[in-house]
């Protein structure tokens, strides 16, 4: 197992002491953003992860090894590498052993921090249920993940592209909280409103790792997500994103795409179409919600288990 995971010395290190860490993931770097946006972005994620007094640690598969806490090296190689392959749950085995490049997604990225004995993971929008899943059968694995790993996720809800209505009741029935960190709203990644309500809100981080702590005390194997959403600065008009976005859906459809594909073609369709506007919406949430799983990840390191 150790010859296949490799955790950095300062993470392990922070994680055995008891201290404040945060896990990210990849895809957001090789997939999410263009270079050279994708590579500021993930240097600012991880300063504001520093800022809140936590060590952060970047999460993908390097030369036939899962790594957590990759080098600024080696995150300069993800962003600049093209056709690095997107690793979620089932992709794993194969591409470690394969001995190449991998871009982790939210799933695979949640194995390797559990692994490593990392309690927070932060990202922009989870994975989720698709529109139209219903015919597709298309619900993210990320979404499983959160049923099997002890990990407070920090988001601003899920990705625009995805259904948060049929997301939230996913959540609900394999027991996984959706708490609202000052916000009423489930948020939607580019717009601070899905439409639809977080079923809880919290206001105290001390009070909201507590709750992480019950939550996990009692018993429950699975994931707590907290939500928050984009700065309204930076936020796009919800109507307008969500026209786009089935407006690129419908496109992608008749173009038979399909799988693991449909995530990055719409998001990459959309940003084209808004000419960098999402991309720009991207980068404002991603630093955001790294910037308060910091600040989770030290509350919780204070209410220790
Ligand atoms: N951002 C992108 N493309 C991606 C992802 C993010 O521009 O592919 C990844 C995220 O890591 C997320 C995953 O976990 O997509 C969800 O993909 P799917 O819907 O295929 O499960
Ligand atoms: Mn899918």
């Amino acid at each position: 197992m150790t010859d296949l995971i490799s955790v950095h010395d300062e993470v392990a290190d922070a994680v055995r002491s008891g201290q404040a860490v945060v896990a990210l993931e990849s895809s957001a770097v090789a997939h999410g953003l263009k270079y050279p946006m994708n590579l500021d972005t993930a240097r600012d994620m991880a300063k504001a992860v520093r800022a809140a007094g936590a060590v952060p640690a970047r999460v993908g598969i390097v030369d036939g090894r899962f790594v957590v806490g990759m080098t600024d090296e080696q995150i300069e190689r993800f962003a600049t590498t093209p056709g690095i392959p997107k690793v979620s749950t089932r992709d794993v085995g194969p591409v470690i052993a394969g001995g190449g490049l991998g871009a982790t997604t939210v799933s695979s990225t949640l194995l390797a921090a559990a692994h490593a004995g990392i309690e927070v993971f932060a990202t922009a929008g989870i994975g989720g249920v698709h529109f139209n899943a219903q015919e597709t059968f298309d619900v993210s694995p990320d979404l499983i993940q959160f049923t099997r790993h002890r990990v407070a996720v920090v988001c601003a809800g899920a990705k625009s592209i995805l259904d948060p209505a049929l997301t939230l009741e996913y959540l609900e029935t394999h027991g996984i909280p959706v708490v609202g960190y000052r916000c009423d709203d489930f948020p939607a990644y580019y717009s601070v409103s899905s439409g639809q309500r977080n079923p809880r809100r919290v206001e105290d981080l001390g009070d909201l790792a507590r709750g992480i702590r019950a939550h996990w005390a009692v018993g429950n194997e699975g994931a707590f997500v907290v939500t928050h959403p984009i700065a309204e600065a930076d936020a796009l008009p919800s109507e307008e994103v969500y026209a786009l976005i089935h407006e690129k859906m419908a496109e992608a459809r008749r173009e038979g795409v399909s799988g693991p594909e449909v995530t990055p073609h719409i998001l990459g369709a959309v940003a084209a179409a808004t000419k960098g506007a999402t991309a720009e919406a991207n980068r404002s949430v991603l630093l955001s919600t790294t910037a308060l799983a910091g600040e989770v990840a030290v509350a919780l390191a204070r209410e220790a288990a």
